[in-house]
């Protein structure tokens, strides 16, 4: 995206992408507790309402490896993994259309970012007891002047973060529910990921478990 695209997207008004994160990771910002606990518990309403419509699956890597992280998507893309490797899909793996993103997210997409563009995606992750996701690039969308939002919802889980290549020194830093981390510019391809969770250490779900929501420009 050319600069002046990029600063025609920004919406100059109501925006808090100009308000100072609380912590940085390695130069990634994150805000913490930016959604109070009634927003989190209306948002996680709406995503049941996604997950019933498009459920949650298990992907596979290339190796044929199950991750550990249960999956699936809302907007107009959804990420998705076998032994082909890495994609998006116009379509839940059923064959049924993705569910629409909840404006609740998208409120927050706009107001975090600046931006008029909507994102494509918005890719959930559903990490149970014992679930992990290991370091990666986010690099299947075409364009990576766009950022990317994630949104941690109940339990807490380690976030590691370390350079745009894959060797180096990370750090990591538990994310709460409510917190929001921000991968854009110089380090919108920084290799991230969760070590563990702490399962049952809130009380969002009933059943225990960590959500992340990562809001994508995908094509
Ligand atoms: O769960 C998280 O906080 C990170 C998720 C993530 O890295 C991803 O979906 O690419």
């Amino acid at each position: 995206m050319k600069m002046r695209v990029f600063c025609a997207e920004l919406v100059k008004m109501n925006a808090i992408w100009a308000v100072k994160p609380d912590v940085t990771l390695r130069g990634v910002p994150v805000y913490k507790g930016l959604l109070k606990p009634a927003a989190q518990k209306s948002l996680v309403m709406a995503l049941r309402n996604v997950v019933q419509a498009a459920p949650l699956y298990t992907p596979v890597v290339a190796s044929g490896k199950a991750m550990s992280v249960r999956m699936t998507s809302a907007g107009r893309f959804g990420w998705f993994s076998d032994r082909s490797g890495y994609r998006y899909l116009a379509e839940h793996p059923s064959g049924t259309p993705w569910p629409g993103i909840p404006p609740q997210l998208l409120k927050l997409w706009h107001q975090l970012t600046g931006l008029t563009r909507e994102p494509d995606c918005c890719l959930i992750n559903f990490y149970s007891e014992g679930a992990k996701m290991g370091l990666h690039q986010d690099r299947d969308e075409a364009d990576f002047s766009w950022p990317v939002l994630s949104l941690s919802l109940g339990d807490d889980g380690l976030f590691r973060v370390g350079n745009t290549s894959r060797s180096g020194k990370t750090e990591s830093l538990w994310l709460s529910s409510g917190d929001v981390v921000l991968l854009q510019g110089d380090k919108r391809l920084v290799w991230h990921g969760v070590d563990r969770i702490r399962y049952q250490s809130s009380g969002l779900l009933p059943a225990g478990g960590r959500i992340n929501v990562t809001l994508r420009v995908v094509a």
